[in-house]
């Protein structure tokens, strides 16, 4: 049998490098030290955040399949595409719940269709990307599937147009950037929506901040390693010096900003060297390098920054504790 899905590569082979050195460059030389989040996913802490979704206190995984378990049909029924594509995919295991909707509805109104059900998934990880394509393709023998490697803050219009499309943004990923970088993120991808396709987006909800601190500052130090594991990843890449020892993990609740922050806070004065860059960072006891941001949501500003990008509400769920939500938006 032939492999039953496709690989597409939209980035240089030396893509990730280049962009870690200009990261560490301008994040690590700023006045306020910081790292985007992108880096924390190697082997290691791609283990490490399958824990964390684990973790007692740490909910929105939960809450996200326990509403995608309820309303997936519903959901698609409402999004009424042919092509799921799912941003960020990773391992892609809450995708299933919204492709056994997508294959059945397939299967049963093959009125004149000439394209059967497709599945896209866009991730900068090679790795993510084959491994979910393998489990899927032989999951679902009759789904049309692509994996995409490219970097979707910058490259939504590369993506597949076969469509209508249903554009799955999971997991709350929204929550790392900054609403700046919403507002590009979301008018670029309306721009690049035909009328009628849709947008599913999992956004976490503000609520009480000892629940939401805990879910990032949990009690067994597993998101603490998964903060430090960025160091490694840093000293591998570039061949730096930074101790995980040297530092410890922070998280905050920023009531004016609605996002939690994660931090590293130098234990004492430090001299950072990245060997492969020539560059050397001089960190004070005390001084921080922010690793995250993880902003958090309620349905009237999420309602009002979709909609000044140009979407429709078409949908709106929650989970039996209004902690997180799952929204449907009409290009
Ligand atoms: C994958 C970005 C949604 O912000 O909750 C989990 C990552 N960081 N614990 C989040 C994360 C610390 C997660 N996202």
């Amino acid at each position: 049998p032939t492999q039953g899905w496709r690989y597409v590569d939209h980035l240089p082979a030396d893509f990730s490098d280049d962009l870690l050195r200009r990261d560490v460059e301008s994040g690590l030389t700023a006045a306020d030290k910081w790292l985007p989040p992108r880096w924390f996913y190697d082997r290691t802490g791609s283990e490490l955040f399958e824990d964390i979704t684990r973790l007692p206190e740490y909910y929105p995984t939960r809450c996200e399949a326990e509403i995608l378990s309820a309303h997936a049909a519903e959901i698609m029924a409402r999004a009424n595409g042919r092509v799921l594509l799912e941003l960020g995919s990773g391992s892609s295991s809450k995708t299933r719940l919204l492709l056994d909707r997508l294959t059945q509805r397939g299967a049963g109104s093959g009125e004149g269709l000439a394209d059967g059900p497709g599945y896209v998934s866009v991730d900068v990880s090679e790795s993510a990307l084959r491994d979910a394509a393998i489990g899927l393709s032989s999951e679902y023998p009759d789904l049309d599937i692509t994996a995409v490697r490219a970097d979707f803050t910058s490259q939504l219009d590369a993506l597949p147009a076969d469509g209508p499309r249903v554009v799955a943004f999971l997991g709350s990923t929204i929550g790392n950037l900054d609403p700046t970088e919403r507002g590009s993120f979301l008018t670029a991808l309306r721009a690049v929506l035909r009328p009628g396709e849709h947008l599913l987006l999992g956004a976490d909800l503000v609520k009480a901040p000892d629940i939401l601190v805990a879910a990032y500052d949990d009690a067994t130090g597993v998101t603490a390693a998964f903060n430090k594991n960025v160091l490694r990843v840093l000293d591998e890449a570039l061949d730096a010096d930074a101790d995980p020892d040297d530092f410890d993990h922070l998280a905050r609740w920023d009531p004016h900003r609605r996002w939690i922050e994660m931090r590293l806070r130098a234990r004492r004065d430090l001299r950072l060297h990245f060997r492969d860059l020539d560059l050397t960072v001089a960190l004070r006891r005390g001084e921080d390098i922010r690793t995250e941001i993880s902003a958090k949501f309620d349905r009237d500003t999420l309602r009002a920054e979709l909609r000044s990008a140009g979407f429709v509400d078409a949908g709106w769920w929650t989970d039996s504790r209004d902690w997180f939500s799952l929204s449907l938006w009409r290009a």
